[in-house]
């Protein structure tokens, strides 16, 4: 198997590089080439239902080869972190070694993928067209071949063209950047109409970047012809518009949300920081499934829990983020971010066991800030306290405010779920009351239904009428006035 990977490879690349020199080879290897793409092909990147053709879903399918490569097969990955060690371009909130764990889970959650070896590489500069110096290429080479690796993965977020083709003409097998492998991640993931148009809309500027580089980089001798061009702008324009239609339909929803009036908690953070689990904890809903993977959940999901005063609340499950990939990666899941940030409260969850929590803190803090008003109320939880030690605390600088929970162990979920419960009616302008009414009246059994009773105690001054509290959204109180009025 790992033999039929390189020799596809080589006829992939080579025919690539040839094809650009010598338009004999583009015939001779033609029905090689046909054979190798039927072969291979990820089956996530062709997106029904927005009307391309078959012969633009061709174009595109082998552009997206092109420029992206293929992760169905699966290859053993020689993994290499460059880092900066002096100058500007040093990144100082986090480490090499950091950066390498966070890649190594990259890979680990693409199936079939494995790591052959990994390795830090300092660099002067990530910006030269040969990315490596002749001597460590030479190491590289030789060490790639030691292990048997059939990809390398260069963990920085953007490589150029230049520097991607010089580095798999030296080395003989396909290299991926951050944005290459994030992409084939979300491609395994995206499990929506919606998120697989957000993953497809992603795609576009990445390849756009690459073809055009081609260009300058060969002086324009390189035909990228303007079919290319104008089928990706027509296919970006078609995502987006099918992209708007799908946004439409989940305003209505979230529209008759709001008619009903349940107060929305966002929960928001780091992939794998275990904001899936924290809902699954906060809900009781067996079914949610966490995952120890990275963007194990692309799309926004909702779903029903209780406080203890019964009142219903709906916790909202967010993409999570990343460290080290260019905006352009992120941006058309950032607006399905706006959207669910658009809850009553937002809930930051940060796992406190993860070295660089400090960094992923202020990264969100950060992306987050200019979507929320000022007002919104951010609620900080450090989760994963079951897999540090007592004296953690004082080690893990965390907001001074947060929550510290674990959503697998259950701790601190009620204190976190109060905390909650005491902020919703102000955060979500609803309307607390103690009533008296009499018992079996009509309006009691409307305040059953259109709102939430959290106590009923029969009058002790007149047994036939009851004294409740009751919560309520503005909606249901204006129809509650509208129906005394009768
Ligand atoms: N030990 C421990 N593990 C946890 C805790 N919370 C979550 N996990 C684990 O962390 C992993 C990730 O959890 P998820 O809830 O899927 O994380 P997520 O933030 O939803 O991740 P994405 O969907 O990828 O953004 C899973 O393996 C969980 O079992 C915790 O409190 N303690
Ligand atoms: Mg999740």
């Amino acid at each position: 198997m790992q033999c039929l990977k390189k020799f596809i490879y080589v006829v992939q690349n080579k025919s690539r590089y040839y094809n650009r020199i010598n338009p004999i080879f583009r015939k001779r290897e033609c029905a090689v080439l046909k054979f190798v793409h039927r072969f291979q092909h990820d089956s996530n990147v062709e997106i029904e239902g927005y009307g391309e053709d078959e012969e633009e879903k061709d174009i595109y399918r082998n552009m997206s080869q092109e420029y992206l490569g293929i992760a169905s097969g699966g290859h053993k990955v020689f993994i290499i972190q460059p880092y900066i060690k002096w100058g500007h371009d040093k990144k100082t909130n986090t480490t090499p070694t950091l950066q390498l764990e966070e890649a190594v889970a990259l890979i680990k959650t693409l199936p079939n993928w494995s790591i052959a070896e990994t390795r830090l590489v300092p660099l002067l500069s990530l910006k030269r067209k040969q990315l490596v110096g002749s001597g460590t290429l030479e190491t590289l080479k030789r060490d790639i071949h030691r292990v048997n690796a059939t990809a390398m993965f260069v963990s920085t977020n953007l490589l150029k063209f230049v520097q991607m083709a010089e580095l798999q003409a030296a080395l003989q097998v396909p290299v991926y950047d951050r944005y290459s492998i994030v992409i084939h991640i979300f491609r395994e993931h995206a499990k929506t109409p919606e998120a697989k148009l957000q993953v497809a809309l992603a795609e576009i500027p990445y390849i756009k970047k690459k073809m055009m580089e081609l260009t300058t980089n060969y002086g324009g001798r390189i035909n990228i012809t303007e079919k290319c061009k104008l089928m990706l702008e027509k296919r970006e324009k078609r995502i987006r518009n099918a992209l708007h239609k799908l946004r439409d339909h989940r305003k209505l929803i979230k529209n008759q949300r709001e008619k009903y009036g349940f107060p929305s908690i966002a929960v928001v953070g780091y992939t794998n920081a275990g904001k899936t689990c924290l809902i699954k904890a906060l809900t009781g809903d067996a079914s949610m499934q966490p995952e120890n993977k990275l963007f194990a959940t692309l799309d926004t999901t909702v779903h029903q829990g209780f406080l203890f005063n019964t009142l219903k609340v709906l916790y909202v499950d967010t993409i999570g983020f990343i460290q080290d990939v260019p905006e352009t990666l992120i941006e058309p899941f950032k607006v399905t971010l706006e959207d669910a940030i658009n809850a009553d409260i937002i809930i930051h969850v940060f796992d406190i066991s993860h070295p660089d929590v400090k960094a992923q803190v202020q990264h969100i803090q950060e992306t987050i800030k200019p979507m929320i008003g000022e007002n919104k109320l951010v609620i900080n939880v450090a989760n994963k306290c079951d897999v540090i030690g007592k004296d953690t605390n004082e080690r893990v600088e965390i907001p001074e405010d947060a929550f510290v929970v674990s959503a697998t162990a259950l701790t601190g979920i009620d204190l976190l779920r109060l905390k909650v419960e005491k902020e919703i009616i102000s955060a979500a302008n609803l309307i607390s009351k103690r009533v008296r009414l009499e018992a079996g009246s009509n309006i009691v059994s409307w305040f059953y239904k259109e709102a939430t009773v959290t106590s009923v105690e029969t009058d002790p001054e007149n047994p036939q009428y009851l004294v409740m509290d009751v919560i309520m959204s503005q909606g249901a109180f204006h129809r509650l006035k509208k129906l005394s009025k009768q």
